[in-house]
């Protein structure tokens, strides 16, 4: 009997950020990101955000917080910011590749640095030097046979535009992301195919992520529909320039169960996963759906919107939804704090039969064919999972060698689940990339400790190390499975 296998074509690979790998951040012409004004941390040292006031005042604030009115990212001699040298792609791209090469991937997803083509987000002309970077790496990608997946915008912005225009809450970044838009679209024509606009659009929120200073909800609301409003453009002008594209949003997809049969409990989940369900309804449907016009007015925020609005979000829906997954969560009407833990920095009910990873993230195998089944029955347009993964300390033995079963296990199971929903469910799903397939700095906490790679990086959460890359025990497993199209899993 001839094994079981993935549907032929099915894109395999794993996925990075600029701001998490690349480093070189002021190589190249490359301008400051807010990104690279955020500090390390650890689990309980939250990341903090650095800058200076009106008054020359030099000062912190965690993410959760706003940043007075007119401040400016500065970066402190005195702090470690991860995003300077993360794990240097910029200087490894060639080796990377070829290692990613060995695995099989017949795709890569990878983040453009806004800053490295713009380096202020409001120049006249693009930086030249920066846009040859990426040629280097999309035709080192190519020469290999892997299909580059382009992420435009993965949680950061130019400082400038935080600075000078307060990020998305000014509806002038929309201008300039379209431009920024137009040129990738235009350089990197007869190289890239597949492309996402915004990374986790759910879970932007702070001055890191779309520079606006204050986080109130008329703020953050009027920054996340222009934000909306960029997306439909940028989708609409990349298959004007190049038809063959094939442009996806992507959601952070973090869907919860209601915590018994009590309907009250029933409907927390539903309103909570409309929080995710948003961002899909309007850029798939191309429009607000009536729940998000209802809570918007309860919150008493009164957006700002121009009569072309309504059209330019119909006009510019996306060709796929790609999305994260690495966790489900509980709604609960009778909320026990005691009960609650911290899950992707959401604070949820614990799921009971579920364990959690070391960082507290539930693992959830089939709570992937639930969320692929979930979103292909409301959209039924194609998906893509453009990051999964099992954040882990690893353990380097005294050879050299890093025995990560509990990866292989997570992935083994990830990876069941997601033929289940296509064999069993009819699912259509174009491809997997694990989130980290080489080791970089995590988002959520500024560490190297926590790590998703099948290649090792030497480096620590102080930025030191040799930045020498090794393949951990996951790299032949995973490099079995693309290759034999999961026939090596016996599915
Ligand atoms: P880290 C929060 C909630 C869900 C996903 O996360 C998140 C975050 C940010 O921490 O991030 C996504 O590194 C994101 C990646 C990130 C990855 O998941 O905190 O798209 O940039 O690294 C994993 O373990």
């Amino acid at each position: 009997m001839t094994k079981k296998t993935f549907p032929k074509g099915f894109l395999w690979g794993g996925a990075t950020a600029a701001n998490q790998y690349e480093g070189g951040y002021l190589s190249g012409g490359k301008g400051l990101s807010t990104l690279d004004a955020i500090t390390g941390g650890d689990v309980n040292t939250p990341r903090m955000i650095t800058f200076k006031t009106v008054d020359g005042e030099i000062k912190r604030v965690t993410r959760e917080e706003s940043l007075p009115a007119g401040a400016v990212g500065y970066v402190d001699p005195n702090q470690y910011y991860p995003s300077h040298v993360a794990t240097d792609f910029y200087n490894h791209y060639e080796e990377d590749i070829a290692l990613f090469a060995e695995m099989g991937f017949n795709c890569f997803r990878m983040s453009i640095a806004w800053s490295r083509i713009f380096p202020n987000g409001d120049d006249a002309q693009p930086n030249e030097e920066g846009l040859a970077f990426y040629d280097k790496v999309f035709d080192t990608l190519l020469k290999h046979n892997i299909e580059p997946v382009v992420t435009i915008n993965h949680f950061d912005i130019p400082m400038h535009l935080a600075d000078h225009y307060d990020g998305w809450a000014n509806r002038k970044t929309v201008d300039f992301f379209v431009k920024f838009c137009e040129v990738v679209f235009k350089r990197y024509k007869d190289k890239v195919k597949y492309w996402m606009t915004f990374n986790e659009i759910n879970i932007l929120r702070s001055w890191t992520q779309i520079g606006i200073h204050s986080t109130d909800p008329q703020t953050l609301y009027q920054a996340k529909h222009h934000i909306f409003l960029a997306s439909a453009l940028a989708v609409k002008l990349g298959h004007e320039i190049n038809p063959e594209n094939q442009i996806g949003m992507m959601v952070c997809y973090v869907h919860s169960y209601p915590e018994t049969c009590r309907p009250e409990d029933v409907m927390e989940s539903i309103q909570f996963n409309r929080e995710l369900e948003f961002y899909m309804d309007v850029q798939v449907h191309g429009e607000y759906p009536r729940y998000k016009l209802k809570h918007l007015e309860r919150l008493g925020v009164n957006l700002d919107v121009s009569p072309e609005d309504a059209a330019i979000l119909k006009a510019g829906t996306v060709d796929y939804i790609g999305f994260s997954y690495y966790m489900t969560a509980v709604s609960s009407s009778q909320v026990d704090e005691t009960k609650m833990v911290i899950g992707n920095q959401m604070k949820v009910a614990k799921n009971p039969y579920l364990e959690t990873s070391d960082w507290g993230w539930s693992i959830d195998p089939l709570g992937l064919r639930i969320a692929l089944s979930k979103i292909y029955d409301r959209y039924r347009i194609p998906m893509f999972i453009v990051e999964n993964g099992l954040g882990a300390a690893d353990t380097l033995e005294a050879d050299g060698s890093i025995n990560d079963d509990y990866r292989i296990n997570y992935f083994d199971k990830h990876i069941r689940a997601m033929y289940d929903a296509i064999e069993l469910d009819g699912v259509e799903l174009m491809g997997y990339t694990p989130w980290g397939c080489i080791d970089l700095v995590s988002a959520g906490t500024g560490e190297m400790k926590k790590r998703y790679g099948f290649i090792y990086v030497d480096m620590d959460d102080k930025g030191n190390g040799t930045l020498k890359r090794s393949k951990k025990k996951s790299f032949n497993w995973y490099r079995d499975v693309i290759t034999s199209n999961g026939a090596s899993l016996n599915l």
